[in-house]
């Protein structure tokens, strides 16, 4: 049996592989980071049959109430990932799994690759109103590439969104994914109704070195970049410090901040209640939002989230609550989960690739909703 993760987002360390029946394992810390959860590896046993495995540091992760009725994602061919029997008791995650095929990769959510990443841009560069912008290049040489749809225009609305600062969350490319390819989507009346009222500014991927390195939540150097906004330096975060300078430079009327959640099995948003500059305007504008988004799609709900900040007090490094302060402007954090929507499961894969890529599609029609009464 061999066990490995030397590959794009791979994360594992093989602690005794010597018995199918006891497989023991760590997952490996963010580079220069206490932080730990995501993990990506292959197990190839030709001789197939019954194997389990144990994360022995699972109870020592991040966020450790993310393994509560968590089950980890398994793939034969790489492109289909299905829910497989998960366990925890407090210290390790145990995974059960018959192999039926010789070789399977285990993860944590379905990964969305550095390749993939690159179609995805080139893809979109190909439509006549998508340009590819390289803003410079991360710690570890990648770039930092945004799709700009559309064109500036008199009265037109300037729109942010970026994409998985913490590269664990995958969910988050997948809701991009699915973003951009409906706003690129010539027969689709939102999409060409928007392109007339706004000009979009598209980061799927803002942290690509954590992704390649298989972190859950830092970059290249160890540094979560959803606490680098109010200062960020070329030093520590060039992929924040770039893309808020081409902020400060385009303006920004709408942004939205795409995540995953590792404990609460729900999607949501996280608004910028906290700001000083918050008002009755932002207010309407993010009510107006989420009404939209609850009538569009049973996937979405405003019930469960993370604790309101108090008037004046959220934390102005984190994206939205920059972005919202300096800008005035709508700014949501959205957030998928990495176990499933407890208000509509689907057991056999759970939230997963599809559901947050048709989610991305969704949120469009709430752009198209506010994007008249943004300023
Ligand atoms: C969260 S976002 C923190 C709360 N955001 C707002 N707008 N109040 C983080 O970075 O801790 C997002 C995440 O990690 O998924
Ligand atoms: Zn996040």
């Amino acid at each position: 049996m061999q066990i490995s993760s030397a590959f794009d987002s791979g994360n594992i360390r093989v602690i005794d592989a010597s018995d199918s029946a006891n497989i023991q394992l760590e997952i490996c810390h963010d580079n220069q980071s206490e932080f730990y959860q995501w993990f990506h590896f292959k197990l190839h046993n030709p001789a197939q049959g019954a194997h389990t495995i144990h994360i022995t540091n699972a109870g020592s992760s991040a966020y450790v109430e993310g393994w509560q009725d968590y089950q980890a994602v398994a793939s034969y061919d790489r492109e289909h990932w299905f829910r497989v029997e998960t366990s925890f008791d407090g210290q390790q995650l145990t995974i059960e799994h018959a192999l039926e095929h010789d070789s399977i990769y285990f993860a944590y959510f379905a990964p969305y690759s550095y390749e993939r990443h690159q179609d995805l841009l080139h893809n979109a560069q190909l439509h006549i109103d998508c340009q590819l912008q390289v803003l410079g290049q991360t710690l570890d040489g990648r770039d930092i590439s945004v799709l700009k749809v559309g064109e500036e225009g008199e009265g037109k609305k300037v729109i942010w969104l970026t994409a998985r600062q913490h590269p664990g969350e995958t969910m988050a490319e997948w809701f991009m994914e699915g973003f951009i390819d409906r706003l690129l989507d010539d027969d689709d009346g939102v999409a060409r109704s928007l392109l007339n009222k706004a000009v979009f500014y598209l980061v799927p991927n803002m942290n690509p070195d954590g992704s390649v390195r298989g972190h859950l939540r830092t970059n290249a150097v160890g540094v979560n970049l959803n606490r680098e906004w109010q200062t960020p330096s070329m030093e520590k975060s060039p992929e924040v410090f770039l893309v808020r300078e081409k902020m400060l430079e385009t303006g920004v009327d709408l942004f939205l901040d795409i995540h995953g959640d590792e404990a609460l099995p729900y999607n949501f948003v996280a608004g910028s209640e906290g700001i000083p500059s918050y008002d009755q305007r932002l207010a309407g504008l993010e009510q107006k939002f989420k009404d939209i988004l609850l009538a569009v799609t049973p996937e979405f709900q405003d019930e469960k989230g993370y604790p309101k900040d108090e008037p004046g007090q959220a934390n102005l490094t984190v994206a939205s609550c920059w972005v919202g302060e300096q800008f005035k402007c709508l700014a949501y954090t959205i957030e998928m989960p990495f176990k499933d929507n407890c208000l509509l499961p689907d057991y056999s894969v759970g939230w997963n690739d599809a559901r947050s890529s048709l989610f991305g599609r969704d949120v469009l029609t709430s752009v198209y909703h506010v994007v008249d009464d943004l300023r």
